[in-house]
């Protein structure tokens, strides 16, 4: 079987959700860099295989998906035992409650401003003063994620799942990008939580950008 294609752009936060869940699983995958500036991603060629111009997609074997979380969905559902996608029928619909909250509430603003801080940290051109109403808006949304943690120790259950790792990069980069929002000591179980994600091999083996990876530790 041919080795899983990542079609990416190494520094780009959607490739890099996708590499560190292959990581947690201990795929191995091979990065195909999409080139960005000479305007690739929205030619016809391009499109035929993710028809919004956008990264990543992968090929398995010929199968083509795209879509980070369903990207994502399709890799740990191969390995029901790492247990990143729950099977249970209450604790897969307590898995898929945490990623909707996590598409819907935390995304658009933690995205928002985690993309702005992250571009401002690689030195891309960014736009600073989106941030702090993006920032605002998070706030009260962790103050949310905090009565769940201090109930559970991951946001779908007792188990880390795809629900936890779908929060990086973003978390992350809020974080990098100099904001103690998902660290405050007024909710130590949002920050118990981060700490933990950001901490994960997984993760930290493509905070930086993503690569080939063939071998893992
Ligand atoms: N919903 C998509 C979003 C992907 C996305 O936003 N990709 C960005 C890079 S992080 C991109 O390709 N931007 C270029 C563009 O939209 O032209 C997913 O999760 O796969």
């Amino acid at each position: 079987m041919a080795v899983l294609k990542l079609y990416g752009i190494s520094v780009a936060t959607s490739t890099q959700r996708v590499a560190t869940v292959l990581h947690e699983l201990k795929i191995p995958f091979e990065l195909i860099e999409v080139p960005y500036e000479d305007g690739e991603l929205k030619t016809q060629e391009y499109l035929r295989f993710q028809p919004f111009g956008q990264v990543p997609y992968i090929d398995d074997d010929g199968f083509i998906l795209y879509e980070t979380r369903a990207i994502c969905r399709y890799i740990a559902a191969k390995f029901p035992e790492s247990g990143l996608i729950p099977t249970g029928s209450r604790e897969n619909a307590l898995f898929e409650q945490a990623a909707s909250v996590e598409l819907t509430n935390f995304d658009p603003s933690a995205s928002q401003a985690g993309v702005q801080l992250y571009w401002k940290r690689i030195g891309l051109p960014y736009n600073e003063t989106i941030v702090p109403g993006q920032l605002e808006i998070l706030d009260k949304i962790l103050d949310s994620y905090e009565v769940i943690l201090s109930k559970q120790p991951y946001v779908g259950g007792n188990t880390l799942s795809l629900a936890d790792l779908f929060h990086l990069p973003y978390a992350a980069y809020v974080t990098l990008g100099g904001s103690d929002i998902m660290t405050a000591t007024h909710r130590p179980n949002v920050a118990r939580w981060h700490n933990e994600l950001t901490s994960r091999p997984s993760w930290l083996a493509y905070e930086g950008g993503v690569k080939t990876t063939m071998k893992f530790l």
